[in-house]
């Protein structure tokens, strides 16, 4: 038998640096161990030399950077014996949900917004077996009900609120600096809640620290006494910087947005739940928060998907709009190393993608002739 170790998810990869014991069962789809891809034909476009790596959360089991928390969230939650887990949800998280729910033989009730989420998540959510409630309301609304409901019933909250989402998530950070064998000098997101930020500073900042005083005071988990260090990359630490939809952009607004708009409604969210812990990133990264428009957010979809293969979200694409607009305005130096997380699958909405899609789709007789005129037609 091919002796490979069978890569298992991420709890087993990482056991030592979770809450996790050995008596713990956990509950797991093989999440995790994304590929980090150097997407060499764009940057090649630039005027400047810096490397771009794309780590392409979009082929976790569920399509989406969720499944690293979740996998955490179920499966403590199965540990405390809970029957049923709850979220509010622009989409990704109830697909994770209803998946990790299943997979543990628990019951998961998702709230999303009526019309609002992208067709390829709601189909997940149902699929399933997840009690899906559509609220007339938005992803804010959503997430104040659950709050309120979980107060009142005996359901565990699996919003990134729930501090073992983001000790899941953190994890990405540790496969960028093992494949790259440091951190990078920037590193990208979507932000929506901003909870994958956060998670990504705690992952890197446990990497950088070489005792046990307090890591990042983004910290939910360990409170200012964090047992995770691991002194991979010691003092080294990325700029994060943080990219919001043009309408729906709080971190840039700096105060809430009641009505949030944007193509990209993965990250339509008004009222984000990690709004304290992602301004201590800020601030302790060196990084900064910017937006950028659903034009920019589409082109940059088409570009990953033309010129690299790489088929994301709209959502997940603002991440290298924003390295294209940092890089232009001289914000990035040359040769800096600089990683984008793309957060989640282009199959998740291909209505989006479908629409602004511009290949030729030649529809012709079924005849040899034809055919082969068609592709000498468009050489
Ligand atoms: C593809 O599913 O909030 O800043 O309810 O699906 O950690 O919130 C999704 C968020 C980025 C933003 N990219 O991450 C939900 C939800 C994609 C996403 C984000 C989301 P956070």
């Amino acid at each position: 038998m091919n002796s490979r170790k069978r890569y298992t998810g991420l709890i087993d990869n990482y056991r030592h640096r979770l809450p996790i014991n050995n008596k713990t069962k956990v509950i797991s789809l093989g999440e995790g161990n994304t590929p980090l891809i150097k997407i060499r034909n764009i940057m090649s476009t630039l005027d400047k030399h810096v490397d771009i790596y794309v780590k392409y959360e979009g082929l976790n089991p569920t399509g989406s950077f969720k499944d690293r928390g979740m996998t955490m969230a179920v499966t403590k939650a199965i540990e405390s014996d809970a029957k049923a887990i709850i979220c509010a949800s622009t989409g990704n998280t109830s697909a994770s949900a209803a998946a990790y729910a299943a997979r543990a033989g628990i019951t998961a009730f998702v709230l999303i917004p009526d019309g609002k989420i992208a067709q390829g998540k709601l189909v997940q959510a149902m699929v399933g077996g997840a009690v899906v409630i559509q609220i007339k309301g938005n992803f804010d609304d959503g997430m104040r009900l659950v709050k309120e409901v979980a107060d009142k019933a005996p359901v565990t909250i699996v919003n990134s609120i729930n501090p073992f989402r983001l000790q899941g998530q953190k994890t990405a950070a540790f496969e960028i600096i093992e494949e790259l064998g440091k951190p990078p000098d920037f590193h990208y997101l979507p932000v929506g809640n901003a909870g994958n930020i956060t998670a990504h500073w705690i992952g890197y900042s446990e990497c950088a620290a070489t005792d046990s005083k307090q890591v990042t005071k983004a910290c939910a988990y360990c409170k200012g006494d964090c047992s995770y260090i691991d002194g991979s990359s010691p003092g080294v630490r990325p700029k994060m910087v943080g990219y919001q939809a043009s309408g729906s952009a709080p971190f840039i607004r700096g105060n809430m947005v009641d009505k949030p708009e944007t193509i990209a409604t993965a990250i339509r969210i008004g009222h984000p739940q990690s709004w304290d812990y992602a301004w201590i990133v800020d601030e302790e990264s060196g990084g900064w928060f910017d937006e950028c428009n659903d034009e920019e957010i589409l082109a940059a979809q088409k570009m990953l998907a033309e010129r690299e293969g790489i088929f994301c979200e709209p959502a997940s694409a603002i991440s290298l709009a924003g390295v294209l607009k940092d890089v232009e305005s001289g914000k990035i130096p040359e040769n800096s190393l600089i990683v984008c997380t793309l957060t989640g699958h282009g199959l998740k909405d291909p209505d989006t993608a479908i629409k602004q899609s511009t290949a030729p789709v030649v529809q012709v007789e079924a005849t040899l002739e034809k055919v082969k005129s068609a592709i000498l037609d468009n050489m």
